[in-house]
């Protein structure tokens, strides 16, 4: 099958031919119909983030995305060939004290989640793949925890969103905040998941939603998802900026571009006893200091939106065909396998909310 190899970090992916195993007998294989290009696969990419972290090299990134079953091991009960499913990159061992305890985004058994070896090999040598998927690709096996089934009428580039910006971003404001109707809420960066914390406070009724980015592109996209105010972070200091327009009254704060100084941004905006949700992959150190935790603010973090992801994702399905969660206008771009370094370079200069790969649509 085909699939774009990253050899080495920062040097582009090349599609070239690779084998992938049959499915053992807990694990799935999916034929890959469309695939997002999120931020953390450029991290991987460009060696911001050290792909050797998702082990030895070469890898097959791209961790958001939905196809179709095409083969089952012989122990998997939940899906057969022919159904259509979004991937989920944290599968769930199903016994572990998170598991148990309805935190199945924190699941880290081995069994099921971790640099992920031994299902594809180039020229005969092995080949990671990010986070149990490996979206990049035409195919992918997972386990059977890695999948979610959805309905054969939902569509290709919408479903594979979900698999990670959307849960990511609406899960952050839902699940991992909490955020309560009528609260004043800050999101920082209004990429393709920050868009979506954006909606996702919409749907829990925040009142006031202020918008914080670089590019007024991205702002003014941020008002369509549902933002009621905009700060350009290249023209004031956020921190004033909103503390001036809601008389220091935020309750949440999110950060989501994986950064150290945009965290302690989030921070120092919230008012006492308010919440700092630090979503990004912060790769640096988060200085906060000590004195302010004297008035009870929470600094916290957030993994794959604390998606409980076989209850979560069909509710958010659910909020799409109702028209209330907007998933069409995340696409920005369609385009071939082939052209994921040009997905990966418009990422780069913020002109798109998300590209996607149509690769067996
Ligand atoms: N101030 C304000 N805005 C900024 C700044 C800044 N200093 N720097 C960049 N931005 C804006 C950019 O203009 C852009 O609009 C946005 O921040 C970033 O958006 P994208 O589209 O490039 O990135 P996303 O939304 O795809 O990914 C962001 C994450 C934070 C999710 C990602 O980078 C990350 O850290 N992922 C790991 C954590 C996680 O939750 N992972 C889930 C699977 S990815
Ligand atoms: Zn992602
Ligand atoms: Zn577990």
């Amino acid at each position: 099958m085909k699939a774009a190899l990253l050899h080495e970090a920062a040097t582009p992916l090349t599609v070239e031919e690779i084998d992938i195993i049959d499915p053992r007998p807990n694990e799935v294989r999916v034929n890959t119909a469309v695939s997002g290009v999120c931020h953390s696969d450029l991290h991987f990419a460009s060696g911001s983030w050290n792909p050797r972290m998702l082990g030895r090299g070469p890898w097959v990134l791209g961790h958001e995305a939905a196809g179709t079953v095409e083969a089952v091991g012989d122990q998997v009960t939940y899906v057969q060939p022919g159904d259509h499913v979004i991937m989920s990159f944290k599968p769930f061992c199903g016994t572990c004290k998170h598991c148990t305890s309805g935190r199945a985004n924190l699941c880290a058994s081995p069994s099921v989640y971790g640099p992920t070896r031994g299902r594809l090999s180039w020229d005969g040598k092995p080949v990671s793949m990010m986070s149990s998927v490996g979206s990049f690709a035409e195919q992918m096996v997972t386990v059977e925890s890695g999948v979610l089934k959805i309905p054969d009428d939902m569509p290709w580039a919408e479903a594979a969103l979900v698999g990670c910006g959307v849960m990511t971003g609406v899960g952050a404001a839902l699940y991992t905040a909490q955020v309560p109707g009528g609260a004043t809420v800050v999101v920082i960066g209004c990429g393709g998941v920050g868009l979506n914390v954006i909606q996702g406070c919409r749907i829990a009724g925040a009142a006031h939603i202020i918008a914080v980015d670089m590019l007024d592109s991205k702002l003014e996209l941020a008002k369509s998802f549902g933002a009621t105010d905009v700060v350009n972070a290249s023209q004031r200091d956020p921190v004033e900026a909103v503390k001036e327009m809601t008389g220091d009254t935020v309750e949440y704060a999110f950060e989501v571009i994986g950064r150290g100084d945009t965290s302690r941004q989030a921070f120092d905006m919230v008012e006492a006893g308010g919440t700092a949700v630090v979503v990004g992959m912060v790769a640096d150190d988060i200085t906060v200091p000590g004195p302010a935790f004297l008035s009870e603010k929470r600094l916290i973090g957030c993994m794959y939106g604390s998606t409980r992801f076989r209850e979560h994702m069909p509710k958010l399905m659910d909020l799409y065909r109702q028209g209330r969660l907007d998933l069409s206008a995340l696409v920005t771009e369609r385009m071939p396998l082939e052209d994921v370094n040009v997905a990966f370079e418009k990422m780069k200069t913020g002109e798109v909310a998300r590209s996607v790969l149509e690769i067996g649509v």
